[in-house]
């Protein structure tokens, strides 16, 4: 059975890649109507739990006239994948996938994707069109140090830097020592992975002497798939004078390359000819105007194998109203703060590890490691962040230390309005991470 195809003519690898990135509005806004509809008829034909959805609504594909008819569809969520595992959302037959990638589940069954082969170019087209936006030529020599697999981003980013005409080095995670070797040796100018796995290189390049102004060419830091704070990014840039880009993306809609941040450094371009967003409050799950901060939702208009139809991300941010002076028409959705289900409720509370990350990181002697340690005694909360100080500050002075102490504490309580204990410890001494980092041990009784 054969498909209307979507026109990937203007998408595809070797067309200039950030054409798009410019298209007027009312283009655009044609563009992405004609795909959503085309989308909805396709999941409505092929994917039988959208279909019993609408049903039950008594929504059929021609209701969808204008863009904001979407809010007539039924949304999706992760456990709609979980219960339809391993492929009960596949809209295309098995011999157009060429590509499964899976998301692990922090219990039970992980989430599956399967991918067409055009899936594969939408998603490489927009993970080149954030290196391009970065400003990343053929040029440059680009570390992959993401995890190749089922993870989406080592893969991501390898068909991005290929596409781009790069010169890919598939390190993968781990390894740290041979990573700043390479990097070193190979004249590596950008490098993409975790913030937090950069921090882990960070260290390793100190103990092997390395100065990456001196000793490296790195120029550019391609980093997500966690969130990570503007305080951090600075703390990044400081040490090292690379530029640290944000880079979003998530497996059921597409790895990285969704979304990007440009020279502005002020929110993440979606590339919503591909990837239309929505912003709902999370409770009514009323659709919220751009400006208001709520969950993020998007539905995929131009993907075969697995259609996402208004897929609740329970990542929290908002579109920005204002145009970017960078010229470009695609909206811009502002760094993910948070997701949803990392809220911690702190003695009643609400309490995103962010706000902690960004008040520890106003202090000039604190080094970008922390960890947020919750245990309870009887029916009290027990709140300690274990907090990594800098090699110059972290001295026998006791009087020092105590006085730093305080000044974190203040820090951290002017951003949550509570008091926890600050524990300070020296280099090195917190876990590093090889890939998404986890900075919260919350050992509470449920
Ligand atoms: O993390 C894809 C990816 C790989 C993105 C490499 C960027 C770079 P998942 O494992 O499915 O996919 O996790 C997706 O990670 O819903 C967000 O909560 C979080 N996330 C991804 N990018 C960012 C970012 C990949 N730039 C989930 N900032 C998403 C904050 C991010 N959070």
């Amino acid at each position: 059975m054969s498909y209307p195809k979507l026109p990937h003519d203007v998408n595809s690898p070797v067309h200039p890649v950030s054409a798009m990135d410019y298209m007027p509005v009312e283009q655009l806004r044609a563009l992405q109507l004609h795909r959503l509809q085309w989308t909805t008829k396709y999941a409505y034909e092929r994917v039988p739990l959208f279909r019993k959805r609408c049903d039950e609504k008594g929504v059929r594909p021609e209701h969808i006239k204008t863009l904001a008819d979407i809010k007539l569809l039924p949304f999706s969520k992760k456990t709609d994948l979980r219960d339809e595992y391993p492929m009960g959302l596949r809209g295309a037959d098995m011999d157009e996938i060429v590509r499964f990638h899976c998301s692990s589940g922090t219990t039970g069954k992980p989430i599956c994707i399967p991918n067409t082969l055009d899936d594969i170019h939408v998603w490489q087209n927009g993970a080149m069109r954030c290196l391009a936006m970065y400003g990343i030529r053929a040029s440059d020599v680009l570390q992959v140090s993401y995890g190749y697999g089922l993870f989406t981003g080592g893969l991501g980013l390898h068909y991005g830097g290929e596409g781009m005409g790069c010169a890919v080095l598939p390190t993968s995670g781990g390894n740290t020592e041979r990573q700043v070797m390479l990097m070193r040796d190979l004249g590596v100018t950008a490098i993409a992975c975790t913030p937090s796995y950069f921090l882990r290189i960070i260290d390793e390049a100190k103990r092997q002497g390395v100065d990456f102004r001196r000793d490296t060419k790195l120029k550019h830091g391609i980093f997500g798939a966690e969130p990570w704070t503007k305080e951090m990014r600075d703390a990044i840039e400081r040490e090292t004078g690379i530029i640290a880009h944000d880079i979003y993306g998530l497996t059921e809609i597409a790895g990285p390359g969704v979304a990007g941040d440009c020279d502005e450094h002020n929110g993440l371009h979606i590339w919503e000819d591909h990837f239309y967003p929505e912003i709902i409050d999370p409770d009514t799950l009323e659709p919220l105007p751009d400006g208001e901060v709520g969950e993020l939702v998007f539905t995929t208009i131009s993907r075969c194998g697995t259609p996402m139809m208004r897929y609740r991300t329970r990542d929290l941010t908002r579109l920005r109203t204002e145009k970017c002076p960078c010229g470009r028409t695609m909206r811009v959705m502002e760094r993910i703060s948070a997701r949803s289900d990392d809220m911690l409720i702190i003695h009643g509370v609400n309490v995103f590890p962010g706000q902690i990350e960004a008040g520890l990181l106003r202090i000039p002697e604190v080094a970008p490691h922390y960890q947020i340690v919750l245990s309870s005694s009887d029916t009290l909360d027990i709140f300690e962040i274990k907090v990594e100080v800098s090699q110059e500050a972290f001295s026998d002075n006791i009087a020092h230390l105590e006085n730093l102490k305080r000044r974190v504490l203040e820090a951290v309580k002017s951003i949550i309005g509570l008091t926890p204990k600050i524990i300070l410890v020296g280099p090195g001494t917190l876990p590093r991470s090889e890939g998404k980092i986890r900075r919260v041990i919350d050992n509470r009784r449920k």
